[in-house]
């Protein structure tokens, strides 16, 4: 039985294991490949391959046609004297699905990757050839669905050859711009640049990546047919070949050396029959390359023959000519794929060609790359050289990837999930030995091949699960559990059943731990509890043979395995390890950002405890998707789009809650910002030269009335003092140049090592930091200067006082006091500690007002974005001595020792008084302490808001990029679409040699629910988008306009009610979120208004 020898070939010599994954755009048949490659091993039968998908084991993914989950599979590759282990990982290529992606690149050493010969690179093919450099990585790559040249587009060989070379280019392009952006990175530290800027936009600009390069080697990076890393294929035909195999061919035919055909196979070569000599230059001469004439040709005829003409005696001949033998079943086959599928498999196996590449050009475990290693122990902004000594040791154990039984167990767990308890093999009845069990599976299959053959249909979804069912017994509601599997891989050492692990959280410090851990310690002994780390003993090892997993005693290093009984201990992702020291991996990359919220609710309230307990455990089964309780006790599900959304609902219903649920309409976010005052009103009359109409359209900000204690000067500086009288702020809000937004908000994992940095100085102790991490803060510090231009920003960058909100956020804090010199925010760059200049008491109150304004905005409660707010003025009044006291936190107080010498014995009052001071009374009233910081806190808060309010507001939508592709027919349906839903076209091209047209578009994430199905429907399938997040936008209208000119007045009427998008969708959130909302004021107007007057 082929698994069991799959468990047995498990121990193979680590440099024949191969782990990959395959990576693709959606659709560019990736499980079709796979289904291949599972064939070669007979455990689904050839005739079946490409039309089961059988590693999309999921009803959804049948019904759907798109793979949702990574899942593995072991196979087994014999080629010449070796025997190779192939762990093989399918992945999704949908967006939506992208961190199954980096669960699945996380584990491999080398990728296949996919690309459709007739639409070429797409976006998600550049995100995974990024993914899988970002992880260092090998990629191959397999041009799929060339039967597609032949029988759609119906290019000649010799054009299906320029198409091909410039497919080619594309991927090489892409690689290039990601090697070139490393180099140029690496460069940039030794010399200063010369070659100009290298944008790494991956559009369609020139990509001059042989400047400047020609010293490093990179020629094993680029994809060449004489490299040996490309396969063409048709998966679905079954067919696929690398030049090698032509090449062998025809060395024998025509007596040329191998070697001499490897060169010239591919490229600009050509036979010249008289000379008997292979010659360069076929293009300049219009000779036909030899790719066309010897392989092309070949594979044009065959089709031509079979599915064209259907020419019986030709097919006869050639396939003599081929040593190909058929069945006469299917010679006589009415559909002529099966026949020439038939030919084709046999003449030129995929399995053979992707695996032999598989096998020569990708890496094994062995030959993992020092940086790589160093890369996925060094967490964060931690650098290698500053792990402990017994952790940096480890790195010899990754390189070694002994199995040696002194070397420690290194794993790593990229994602857990989900199978019924029934489908575990331990639970599987057991009455028939796996043989018997083979056998029935196999008269199952063969049942299903045949009533598939009859019924000549690939997306039969009853069939498929008809055949599931046989597979799994009858799922029996009342005994069915959840269980989770750990998606793991084992980088050192052998696991054992039974053996006594450490697991490590993504927080996990083997610094702090061996300090807590006594030397030499195991996981067996008793150990003192050590933060993110707990012990556990591996109950199940399983090899992941697709739908199905076998039980194992031992896995070897190197390999993929799934581990059970985890699900205590493991939440998302963990490293597993014998040894303390071990690091935790560096967090995986997720591309995809989960932007689409629902609120969810059991049909029946009583079943909330069900629908927790399942939430639970959907977080913990997806490695995107979150769930969180919000504070108004809401359960909000965030997936990464429509399709994820759909799949985690079906899961919540019909697996881990097994309840009805409804969930809410997808909640969009939005950001609240301030913009410049505008010139132009909306008509663009230009304002202030007209007269106001009436008194009642007075705008806004006249009608506004401040409350008490609230003063706003003319240059919109909002002064506040708080209730007790004690302390006065002034805060003026501005908006933030774009490109410093932007800056922020693409930094915003540096700004969290800048405050966890601060913090730690203000504990007194110094942080690590990696020196890569310095320069990018450097680099991050000189670019805000470069935008903060003018006098309005004199010397801002150094002033900040915090980001916020959560202090990493896209607003800025200014110091504008001229007397309050605090520490600075870049205080990491500084090198040598600086004798801490000291923070001023209630230094940390008005940032946690900072933070509140800006986590929640006054137009409907959503977060700022782009706001400056700078605090121009701190009044502080001392009632009597000692009624203050310091808020800063405890630690400080313990540790910050020269800070109380230097307390200055000034007292309090004046401004300018609290200088650079830190004040110790020592005759504290301790209750003072939180209400007055409160008061503080608040007083911050409102002033904030008020300042916020004084401008001109707008909100931001969260947008998406889209391209779609389409045939010139359906252009126009799709403008219709995007238009409708507030679209906009950026740009609309011809995809070459195809008649497809590529458009890129925005579209506003709150306009974008439907839009893929409906785009899909209004073009009869023909388009089909994939939505990405991209940016945040303003809405350029005003969402408190009211008509204050006459001109506008003119042209709105009076209500101007009409079609205020950013009025809608603040209302839409102020409802959600049972604010109050104007809206009933504004339906009858005039009506409400004069009641209002005579109030
Ligand atoms: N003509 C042609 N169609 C193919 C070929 N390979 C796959 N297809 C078809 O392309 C479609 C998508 O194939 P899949 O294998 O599901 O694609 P995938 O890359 O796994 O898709 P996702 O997992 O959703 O990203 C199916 O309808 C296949 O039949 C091929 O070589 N030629
Ligand atoms: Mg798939």
């Amino acid at each position: 039985f082929v698994v069991s020898g799959i468990c047995l070939s498990i121990k193979m010599k680590t440099t024949n294991i191969r782990n990959l994954c395959i990576l693709a755009h959606v659709d560019h048949g990736k499980t079709t490949l796979a289904d291949s490659l599972v064939a070669s091993n007979g455990i689904i039968s050839s005739r079946l391959a490409g039309k089961l998908r059988y590693l999309d084991s999921r009803e959804d993914e049948q019904i759907r046609g798109i793979t949702m989950k990574s899942s593995a599979i072991s196979l087994h590759f014999p080629l010449g004297m070796n025997e190779y282990l192939i762990n093989l990982i399918d992945s999704p290529g949908h967006v939506d699905f992208s961190s199954e992606v980096s669960t699945a690149v996380r584990l491999c050493d080398g990728a296949i990757v996919i690309v459709d010969a007739v639409e070429g690179v797409c976006p998600q093919t550049q995100v995974v050839l990024r993914q899988a450099w970002l992880e260092n990585i090998r990629p191959v790559l397999v041009i799929n669905k060339i039967d597609r040249l032949i029988v759609e587009l119906k290019l000649t060989p010799q054009e299906a050859y320029i198409h091909l070379k410039k497919i080619l280019e594309q991927v090489n392009a892409v690689t290039g711009t990601l090697f070139t952006s490393k180099v140029m990175e690496e460069r940039a530290e030794k010399e200063s640049e010369k070659q100009g800027p290298y944008e790494n936009s991956g559009g369609e600009q020139i990509y001059d990546w042989s400047a400047g390069l020609e010293d490093t080697d990179d020629s094993h990076l680029y994809f060449s047919p004489d490299q040996g890393n490309v396969v063409f294929a048709s998966a679905i035909d079954g067919w696929g070949f690398s030049i090698h195999q032509f090449a062998q061919i025809y060395s024998q035919k025509m007596g040329i050396r191998v070697e001499v055909l490897l060169k010239t196979l591919w490229g600009d070569f050509y036979l010249n029959a008289k000379a008997k000599k292979i010659m360069k230059g076929a293009q300049s001469k219009g000779k036909k390359p030899l790719f066309v004439q010897l392989v092309l040709d070949n594979l044009w005829s065959l089709y031509d023959a079979i599915v064209m003409k259907r020419d019986k005696e030709k097919v006869e001949k050639m396939v003599a000519s081929l040593g190909v033998k058929v069945a006469a079943r299917d010679l006589r086959h009415s559909d002529p794929k099966v026949l020439l599928s038939a030919v084709c498999s046999q003449w030129l196996p995929v399995s053979q060609a992707v695996l032999t590449m598989v096998c020569e050009k990708l890496p094994s475990p062995l030959d993992v790359a020092s940086e790589r290693v160093e890369k996925l122990m060094s967490v964060g902004a931690r650098r290698f050289d500053s792990l402990p000594e017994r952790t940096q040791e480890l790195k010899k154990a990754f390189l070694e990837c002994s199995n040696e039984d002194a070397a420690p167990v290194i794993v790593f767990v990229s994602k857990m999930f989900a199978v019924d308890s029934k489908a575990l093999p331990q639970n599987k009845q057991r009455p028939l030995t796996q043989e018997e069990i083979a056998q029935r599976r196999e008269l199952a299959r063969q049942r299903h091949a045949e009533r598939l053959a009859a019924n000549q249909v690939s997306e039969n979804p009853d069939g498929l699960s008809a055949e599931m069912e046989v597979l799994k017994s009858e799922p029996d509601k009342e005994e069915s559990k959840e269980h989770f599997v750990a998606f793991a891989r084992v980088y050192s050492g052998v696991v054992r059943r039974g053996t006594k692990v450490f697991v490590l959280g993504p927080k996990y410090d083997p610094a702090q731990a061996l300090k807590m851990l006594p030397e030499g310690c195991s996981s067996a002994d008793a150990l003192p509890s050590v933060p993110h780390m707990s012990c556990c003993t591996l109950d199940s090892l399983y090899l992941l043979m697709g739908r199905e997993l076998e039980e194992l005693e031992e896995v070897p290093s190197g390999n993929v395995l799934g581990i059970g009984g985890m699900e205590e201990w493991i939440l998302k992702s963990a490293t597993i390890s014998t040894s303390p020291a071990c690091p935790p991996f560096t967090p995986l990359n997720f591309e995809a950002t989960p932007i689409v919220r629902v609120a969810i609710e059991p049909k029946h309230p009583s079943e909330m405890p069900r629908l927790v307990k399942g939430m639970k455990l959907l977080n913990q089964a997806d490695p995107c998707a979150e769930v969180l309780i919000q504070e108004t006790g809401e359960h909000v599900l965030v997936t990464a789009g429509e399709v994820h959304l759909q799949r985690c609902l079906d899961d919540l219903r019909e697996r881990f809650a097994q309840i009805e649920i409804s969930a809410s309409k997808p909640i969009i976010p939005f950001r609240e910002t301030v913009i410049r005052r505008p010139k132009v009103d909306m008509v663009n009359e230009e304002l202030g030269k007209q007269q106001k109409v009436a008194v009642i359209h007075q705008s806004k900000e006249e009608q506004y009335k401040y409350p008490e204690g609230v003063q706003v000067d003319s240059s919109g500086l909002v002064t506040l003092t708080t209730p007790n009288k004690m302390a006065t702020i002034g805060v003026r809000a501005m908006p933030l140049p774009e490109e410093v937004t932007q800056l922020l908000e693409a930094n915003g994992s540096l700004i969290r090592t800048m405050e966890q940095f601060s913090l730690s100085m203000k504990e007194g102790k110094a942080l690590e930091i990696n020196q890569r991490t310095l320069e990018s803060i450097q680099d991050f510090k000189g670019k805000l200067e470069s935008h903060l231009q003018g006098r309005k920003w004199r010397d801002a960058v150094n002033r900040i006082w915090s980001f916020g909100p959560r202090r990493c956020g896209p607003n800025l804090l200014l110091n504008n006091l001229e007397s309050y010199q605090r520490p600075s925010v870049w205080q990491c760059l500084e090198g040598e500690r600086v004798p801490g200049t000291a923070l001023r008491d209630f230094d940390n109150s008005i940032i946690s007002g900072f933070q509140l304004a800006t986590l929640s905005g006054p137009m409907c409660e959503e977060p700022l974005m782009g706001v400056c707010l700078s605090v121009e003025r701190w009044d502080m009044k001392l009632p009597s001595l000692g009624s203050h006291q310091d808020s800063m936190d405890g630690e400080e107080k313990v540790s910050d020792g020269d800070s109380k010498q230097k307390a200055a014995q000034e007292p309090w009052g004046a401004a300018e008084a609290y200088g650079s001071h830190n004040k110790r009374w020592p005759d504290v009233s301790v209750d003072c302490y939180g209400p007055f910081s409160g008061q503080l806190i608040a007083a911050m808060k409102e002033a904030c808001r008020h300042a916020f309010q004084h401008q001109p507001q707008r909100l931001m939508a969260a947008m998406y990029t889209c391209e779609i592709m389409a045939t010139a027919e359906v252009l126009g349906r799709v403008y219709g679409v995007l238009s409708k839903r507030e679209g906009r076209i950026l740009q609309e091209e011809m995809k070459e040699g195809t008649d497809m047209f590529i458009i890129k578009a925005v579209l506003p994430v709150a306009e974008s629910f439907g839009f893929a199905d409906e785009i899909r429907k209004r073009t009869s399938g023909l388009a089909s988008p994939q939505l990405v997040f991209s940016h945040w936008e303003v809405v350029s209208s005003d969402p408190f306009w009211v008509p204050t000119t006459e001109e506008e007045y003119l042209h709105f009427g009076e209500k101007a009610d009409s079609s205020n998008q950013a009025l809608k969708y603040m209302n839409g959130v102020r409802k959600r979120k049972g604010l109050y909302v104007e809206e009933k004021i504004v339906e009858h107007a005039e009506k409400q208004r004069t009641l209002g007057k005579n109030k």
